[in-house]
């Protein structure tokens, strides 16, 4: 477990001795990225700090409740572009990663210099991607970033708003499928927390997670391709010419793993034209690790991959050649 007390001391640090302090959440920013990156914001402001969150995503990468969590975070607190941020970037500026320890997940890489000025918040496995730092708390047993930065604000003795006590309610729930796998000892803590100290509501984050019925067919479409493997793993492979957005994809794998099934695949073609992947498990099968065999990451429960110039169908049987040392598959499930 992260010794929280020392968290405390080491972002306390860092946020006073630099002159402003650069938080950065993952590439394709989810609500766990957001909201704990939010929550950290609110330290540096009770330190009388100056803080920023940047990210350089493209739109359509972007789930669309984390679209709003972005839109409404920018009335409150600074939230720039790449660009924006090598206007305003000095030598002395601290980092607080957040959600993310891999050098090629976040946008701001090049500026990552100086390891003592770096803190990593993050329950991603580490890798030798990870960034250069002094200040590492990475620990798998969390559920999210969320969890981690909610027990954070706690030490800080912060007053969360009864909103971004949703977020932060939101970057858990997201990232345990609903409260349904990867819960840690102290998930239901941060949890309790959230709704009785900070007023968050989960009758409202559901609402914040809600799909759009278009959306919902769009994800059904993908499911009705969904193929069982022997060893009880499904795999949707999308039609070649179809398009889609990611989180749609991510969603598929989502629904796909809330079955018997032990770990689910989905792959299909985003408009840029890669064709992507997103992978989700319950405990047998380590996502991670199969995502980085080709060439994506991830943590045990969860990841991602994308390809260039390939087809979705290279992308299935590169996955089957991947999952095939730890498990035979060579028979489909009886009732297809
Ligand atoms: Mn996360």
């Amino acid at each position: 477990m992260i010794d929280i007390q020392e968290l405390r001391d080491r972002v306390e640090d860092n946020i006073t001795k630099t002159d402003k302090t650069i938080i950065v959440p993952h590439n394709g920013v989810d609500c766990d990225a957001i909201a704990s990156s939010i929550g950290l914001s609110l330290i540096a402001r009770k330190l009388k700090k100056e803080s920023s969150i940047v990210m350089n995503d493209s739109s359509s990468s972007i789930d669309s409740s984390v679209k709003d969590i972005i839109e409404k975070g920018k009335k409150d607190f600074n939230i720039i572009n790449l660009s924006k941020y090598s206007n305003i970037a000095s030598k002395n500026d601290g980092f607080i990663l957040s959600d993310v320890n891999k050098d090629y997940r976040v946008s701001v890489k090049e500026y990552l210099t100086d390891p003592d000025k770096i803190v990593i918040i993050d329950h991603h496995d580490p890798d030798k991607n990870t960034v250069k730092s002094n200040n590492k708390f990475i620990d798998t047993s969390y559920s999210s970033a969320s969890e981690i930065v909610t027990m954070l604000l706690k030490a800080f003795k912060i007053k969360v708003t009864p909103e971004i006590a949703n977020y932060l309610y939101g970057g858990i729930y997201l990232d345990t499928g609903q409260i349904q796998r990867n819960i840690g000892k102290g998930t239901f803590d941060a949890l309790s927390i959230l709704m009785n100290e900070y007023g968050a509501n989960p009758d409202e984050v559901n609402a914040m997670f809600a799909d759009t019925i278009e959306n919902l067919k769009i994800v059904h479409k993908l499911l009705e391709k969904v193929e069982c493997l022997k060893w009880k793993i499904a795999i949707v492979a999308a039609d070649e010419d179809d398009e889609y957005v990611q989180p749609q994809i991510a969603k598929a794998a989502d629904s796909a793993l809330r079955t018997d099934c032990d770990a689910s695949f989905v792959i299909g073609r985003l408009d840029s034209g890669e064709v992507s992947i997103s992978g989700r498990a319950k405990n047998s099968i380590n996502i991670g690790e199969i995502m980085g065999q080709l060439g994506g990451g991830g943590g045990p429960t969860s990841g991602a991959a994308q390809f260039k110039d390939t087809s979705i169908s290279d992308v299935k049987n590169e996955l089957i050649r991947v999952l095939r040392p730890s498990y035979s598959i060579v028979k489909q499930c009886d009732n297809k």
